[in-house]
């Protein structure tokens, strides 16, 4: 990999920090939705998760451990500002400014991310990211953390994810706010958008010397067979999973099929929010676990032409297909398609049934999984991609959304009872890998 590339890993506020009433922090989105029944795994929350508010020494002193270059974590909006908007908590902003500090004395880079899904109630109760007030009171936040953190902290994200926070959280309604708005998703989708040209405006306002750019989930999308109607599945799947995020970052407009499949009248976008959204990055991050097979509903297995796409790869326990050549892939298109900032994959990792076993955890399906989308990674680097970094997800096990703590991402285990974290395999593999002891 080229010099200064970070090896880093990610986490997010809500996933690890816990003490979600503590220090003045108000409710987020998640508390609510965790706290209403039928929601989340058994019910459960990140009151406690990781308990990393409390043990943010511990885990950089686990990050040293796995020879991590790179800290790519969450600011919790709603210790910032409890209601959203408003007054500031002091208290919030400290524990960031100590975390910030604590990473820079052991040389670990911090990559803030500042919407990691953890929306201020108060600002749901006013319609959430369906009220484009939103994404002005987003930027009024960006603007107070850049103030304060920006003297050392060089590397923002704005957003991680929109498509998780408009069709999770307001179409499909299984992440919080857990709304169900089959037309209204598209304000929460734009505003979203919105909120990170806003926030790149205000963070490079309040901190000049900083690099700022959004984070993108993709798959990569195959269809089913080369029949006709599984190519037309597929490339209709692909704009509106991928493009409907990334042309609008990257191009200025969002992609015009998939805005006529949905007969959409783009009523909620107003004159100069495409270029606000379009804005130049400093830096782009993508995120890649999985591929996806589309088929066209509507005809008959008999029908589809031979061969079929190769389906039966191994699949992690969140059921996602193990892909490695579609980050690599993805990289190399992307490059070509548009004119991109310098990358980083601001996420890649998996979740697979580890065992704990005689204070151990030998999890090479996780190192199989990290090597082979590492060399994805190099591939795209021969390929001409300029990547700068890679972030594992997760640094520790942790609270996994809807499924509670059933989905172990970590380098190393949590033991939610006594809060122990205990480097699986992997970790000591992707200590040894990035210390150079098994060069690429
Ligand atoms: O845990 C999530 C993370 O919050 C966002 N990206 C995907 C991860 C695994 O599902």
């Amino acid at each position: 990999m080229p010099g200064g590339f970070v090896w880093g890993v990610a986490t997010a506020a809500y996933q690890i920090e816990g003490s979600h009433n503590v220090d003045g922090r108000g409710e987020s989105i998640w508390d609510r939705f965790s706290h209403t029944a039928g929601n989340t795994y058994q019910g459960q929350t990140g009151d406690v998760a990781c308990d990393s508010y409390v043990r943010w020494p511990d885990d950089i002193a686990l990050m040293r451990k796995l020879n991590v270059g790179g800290y790519r974590f969450s600011i919790a909006w709603p210790r910032v500002f409890p209601n959203g908007s408003g007054d500031l908590n002091h208290k919030g902003l400290d524990y960031y400014d100590k975390l910030v500090d604590g990473l820079l004395e052991v040389g670990i880079t911090p990559f803030p991310t500042l919407y990691h899904w953890d929306l201020p109630q108060a600002l749901e109760d006013t319609g959430g990211w369906i009220n484009r007030d939103t994404a002005y009171r987003f930027a009024d936040y960006a603007a107070v953390v850049a103030d304060r953190l920006g003297d050392r902290v060089h590397d923002w994200w704005t957003i991680n994810e929109p498509w998780c926070v408009a069709e999770l959280g307001y179409r499909s309604g299984t992440h919080a706010p857990g709304r169900q708005e089959p037309r209204e998703w598209f304000a929460a989708a734009h505003d979203v958008l919105l909120a990170h040209g806003l926030g790149m405006e205000a963070v490079r306002a309040a901190a000049p010397a900083s690099k700022v750019g959004i984070v993108i989930n993709v798959d990569a999308v195959m269809p089913r067979s080369v029949h006709a109607a599984d190519q037309a599945a597929a490339a209709m799947f692909e704009l509106q999973r991928n493009h409907w995020y990334l042309d609008p970052v990257l191009k200025g407009e969002y992609p015009q099929a998939a805005v006529d499949e949905y007969g959409w009248g783009q009523a909620e976008v107003e004159p100069g929010d495409m270029e606000t959204i379009a804005a130049p990055m400093d830096h782009f991050g993508l995120n890649y676990y999985s591929r996806s097979v589309i088929r066209d509903e509507s005809i008959d297995d008999r029908e589809r032409p031979q061969p079929l796409i190769e389906t039966d790869l191994p699949r992690t326990t969140m059921g996602w297909e193990v892909y490695p050549d579609g980050l690599s892939d993805l990289l190399i298109k992307y490059d070509r398609e548009f004119d991109l900032p310098p990358i980083y994959v601001a996420e890649n990792g998996v979740a697979f049934a580890d065992e704990l076993v005689g204070g151990a955890v030998h999890d090479e399906d996780r190192c199989a999984y990290l090597e082979s989308h590492f060399a994805a990674a190099a591939t795209a680097v021969e390929g001409g991609v300029d990547l700068r970094g890679f972030f594992v997800w997760s640094l520790l096990d942790n609270f996994e959304w809807q499924h509670g703590y059933t989905q172990r991402f970590g380098l190393a285990w949590t033991d939610y009872e006594t809060q122990h974290r205990i480097i699986k395999d992997s970790g000591h593999w992707f200590s040894s890998f990035v210390g150079g002891k098994r060069p690429m």
